[in-house]
């Protein structure tokens, strides 16, 4: 952050800048508490390094996220991910958060981007099927990893289902809607990929949320997803809960039951909603 000791010593002890006490008296910051400071204290981002500098690399990297180039930022994750370097992908996604980006930004000018770029550089034959899984499952553990240094509210503003369908295993995008409502304070029920649609009323019974968000993003069999679709807005509109939809398949999907609220096409829309 470019300051001297006895500058965060003070801030520690006027409680301005949080920190754990160990027994024998130091103090140790979590990327959490950095992450309230900066929030509370911008003009101290700008000078802030998100990580330790070890190499001409990490410069670089630490000034485009500050300077926000997201072409740059977008290709190195690519390529990082693809090469399954965790620690260097994550060190962008916190990077990111550090510098003040919110989380639907990140997922809306990163995250989605990275992805179709994978999925376009898998269709040109440029990498294989499986590094196009490494990329994707990559993104998949920094957006978790992530997730579990972002604080979320305690206090609860509802329940919010996430879910796919019952033949799908795109779930990057519901994930995403998952950590953005999370941020907002919701309790999340995700239940991942192919979720069957079989005795979905219980849940609606035991857990009585008061939103659905579904992501469909391939149609197999359009009959199916259709009645598996007007089936969980049917007892959505039962239990009182409002559905909201994403994802490319809902150009061939019917969603204008009662139920649904809107479509949503982005994660801001997501954070807005
Ligand atoms: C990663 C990936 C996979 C991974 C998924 C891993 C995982 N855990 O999610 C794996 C390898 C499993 C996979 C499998 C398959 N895939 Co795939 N996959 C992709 C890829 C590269 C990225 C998808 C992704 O996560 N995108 C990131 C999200 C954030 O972007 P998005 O989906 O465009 O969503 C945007 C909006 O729609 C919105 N959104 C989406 N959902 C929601 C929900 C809400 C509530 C909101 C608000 C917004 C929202 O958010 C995004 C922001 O704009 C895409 C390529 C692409 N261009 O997307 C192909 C792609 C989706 N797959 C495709 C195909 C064909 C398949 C397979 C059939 C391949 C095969 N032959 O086996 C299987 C299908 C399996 C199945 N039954 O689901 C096609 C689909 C084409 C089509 N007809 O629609 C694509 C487009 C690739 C291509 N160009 O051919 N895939």
């Amino acid at each position: 952050m470019n300051v001297n000791v006895s500058s965060v010593k003070r801030w520690t002890e006027d409680g301005t800048l949080e920190c754990v006490k160990t027994a024998g008296g130091h103090r140790k910051f979590t990327m959490q508490h950095l992450a309230n400071y900066l929030k509370t204290h911008e003009s101290k981002t700008k000078k802030a390094n998100l990580f330790p500098i070890e190499s001409d690399e990490d410069l670089e990297l630490s000034s485009n996220i500050l300077k926000g180039d997201f072409d740059f930022l977008i290709d190195y994750v690519t390529e990082q991910s693809r090469l399954c370097n965790r620690d260097r992908a994550q060190r962008v996604f916190n990077g990111l958060y550090m510098g003040q980006y919110p989380l639907h930004q990140i997922y809306d000018r990163l995250v989605t981007p990275v992805m179709h770029k994978n999925g376009d550089l898998w269709e040109q034959g440029e990498i294989s099927i499986t590094e196009g899984h490494f990329t994707s499952q990559t993104i998949r553990d920094c957006l978790i990893r992530l997730q579990g240094i972002i604080h979320t509210p305690s206090k609860k503003i509802g329940t919010a289902f996430c879910l796919i369908m019952s033949q799908e295993l795109h779930d990057v995008a519901i994930k995403m809607v998952d950590h953005v409502l999370e941020l907002k304070g919701y309790k999340i029920l995700f239940s991942g990929q192919m979720t069957p649609s079989m005795k979905i009323e219980k849940i609606f019974e035991i857990y009585q949320p008061d939103r659905v968000y579904i992501s469909i993003t391939i149609v197999t069999d359009v009959n199916l997803t259709q009645a598996e679709f007007d089936k969980i807005c049917y007892i959505a509109a039962a239990h009182n809960a409002r559905v909201f939809v994403g994802g490319r398949g809902f150009d061939v999907i019917d969603f204008s039951h009662p139920a649904v609220e809107k479509r949503l096409y982005t994660f801001e829309d997501v954070f807005l909603s």
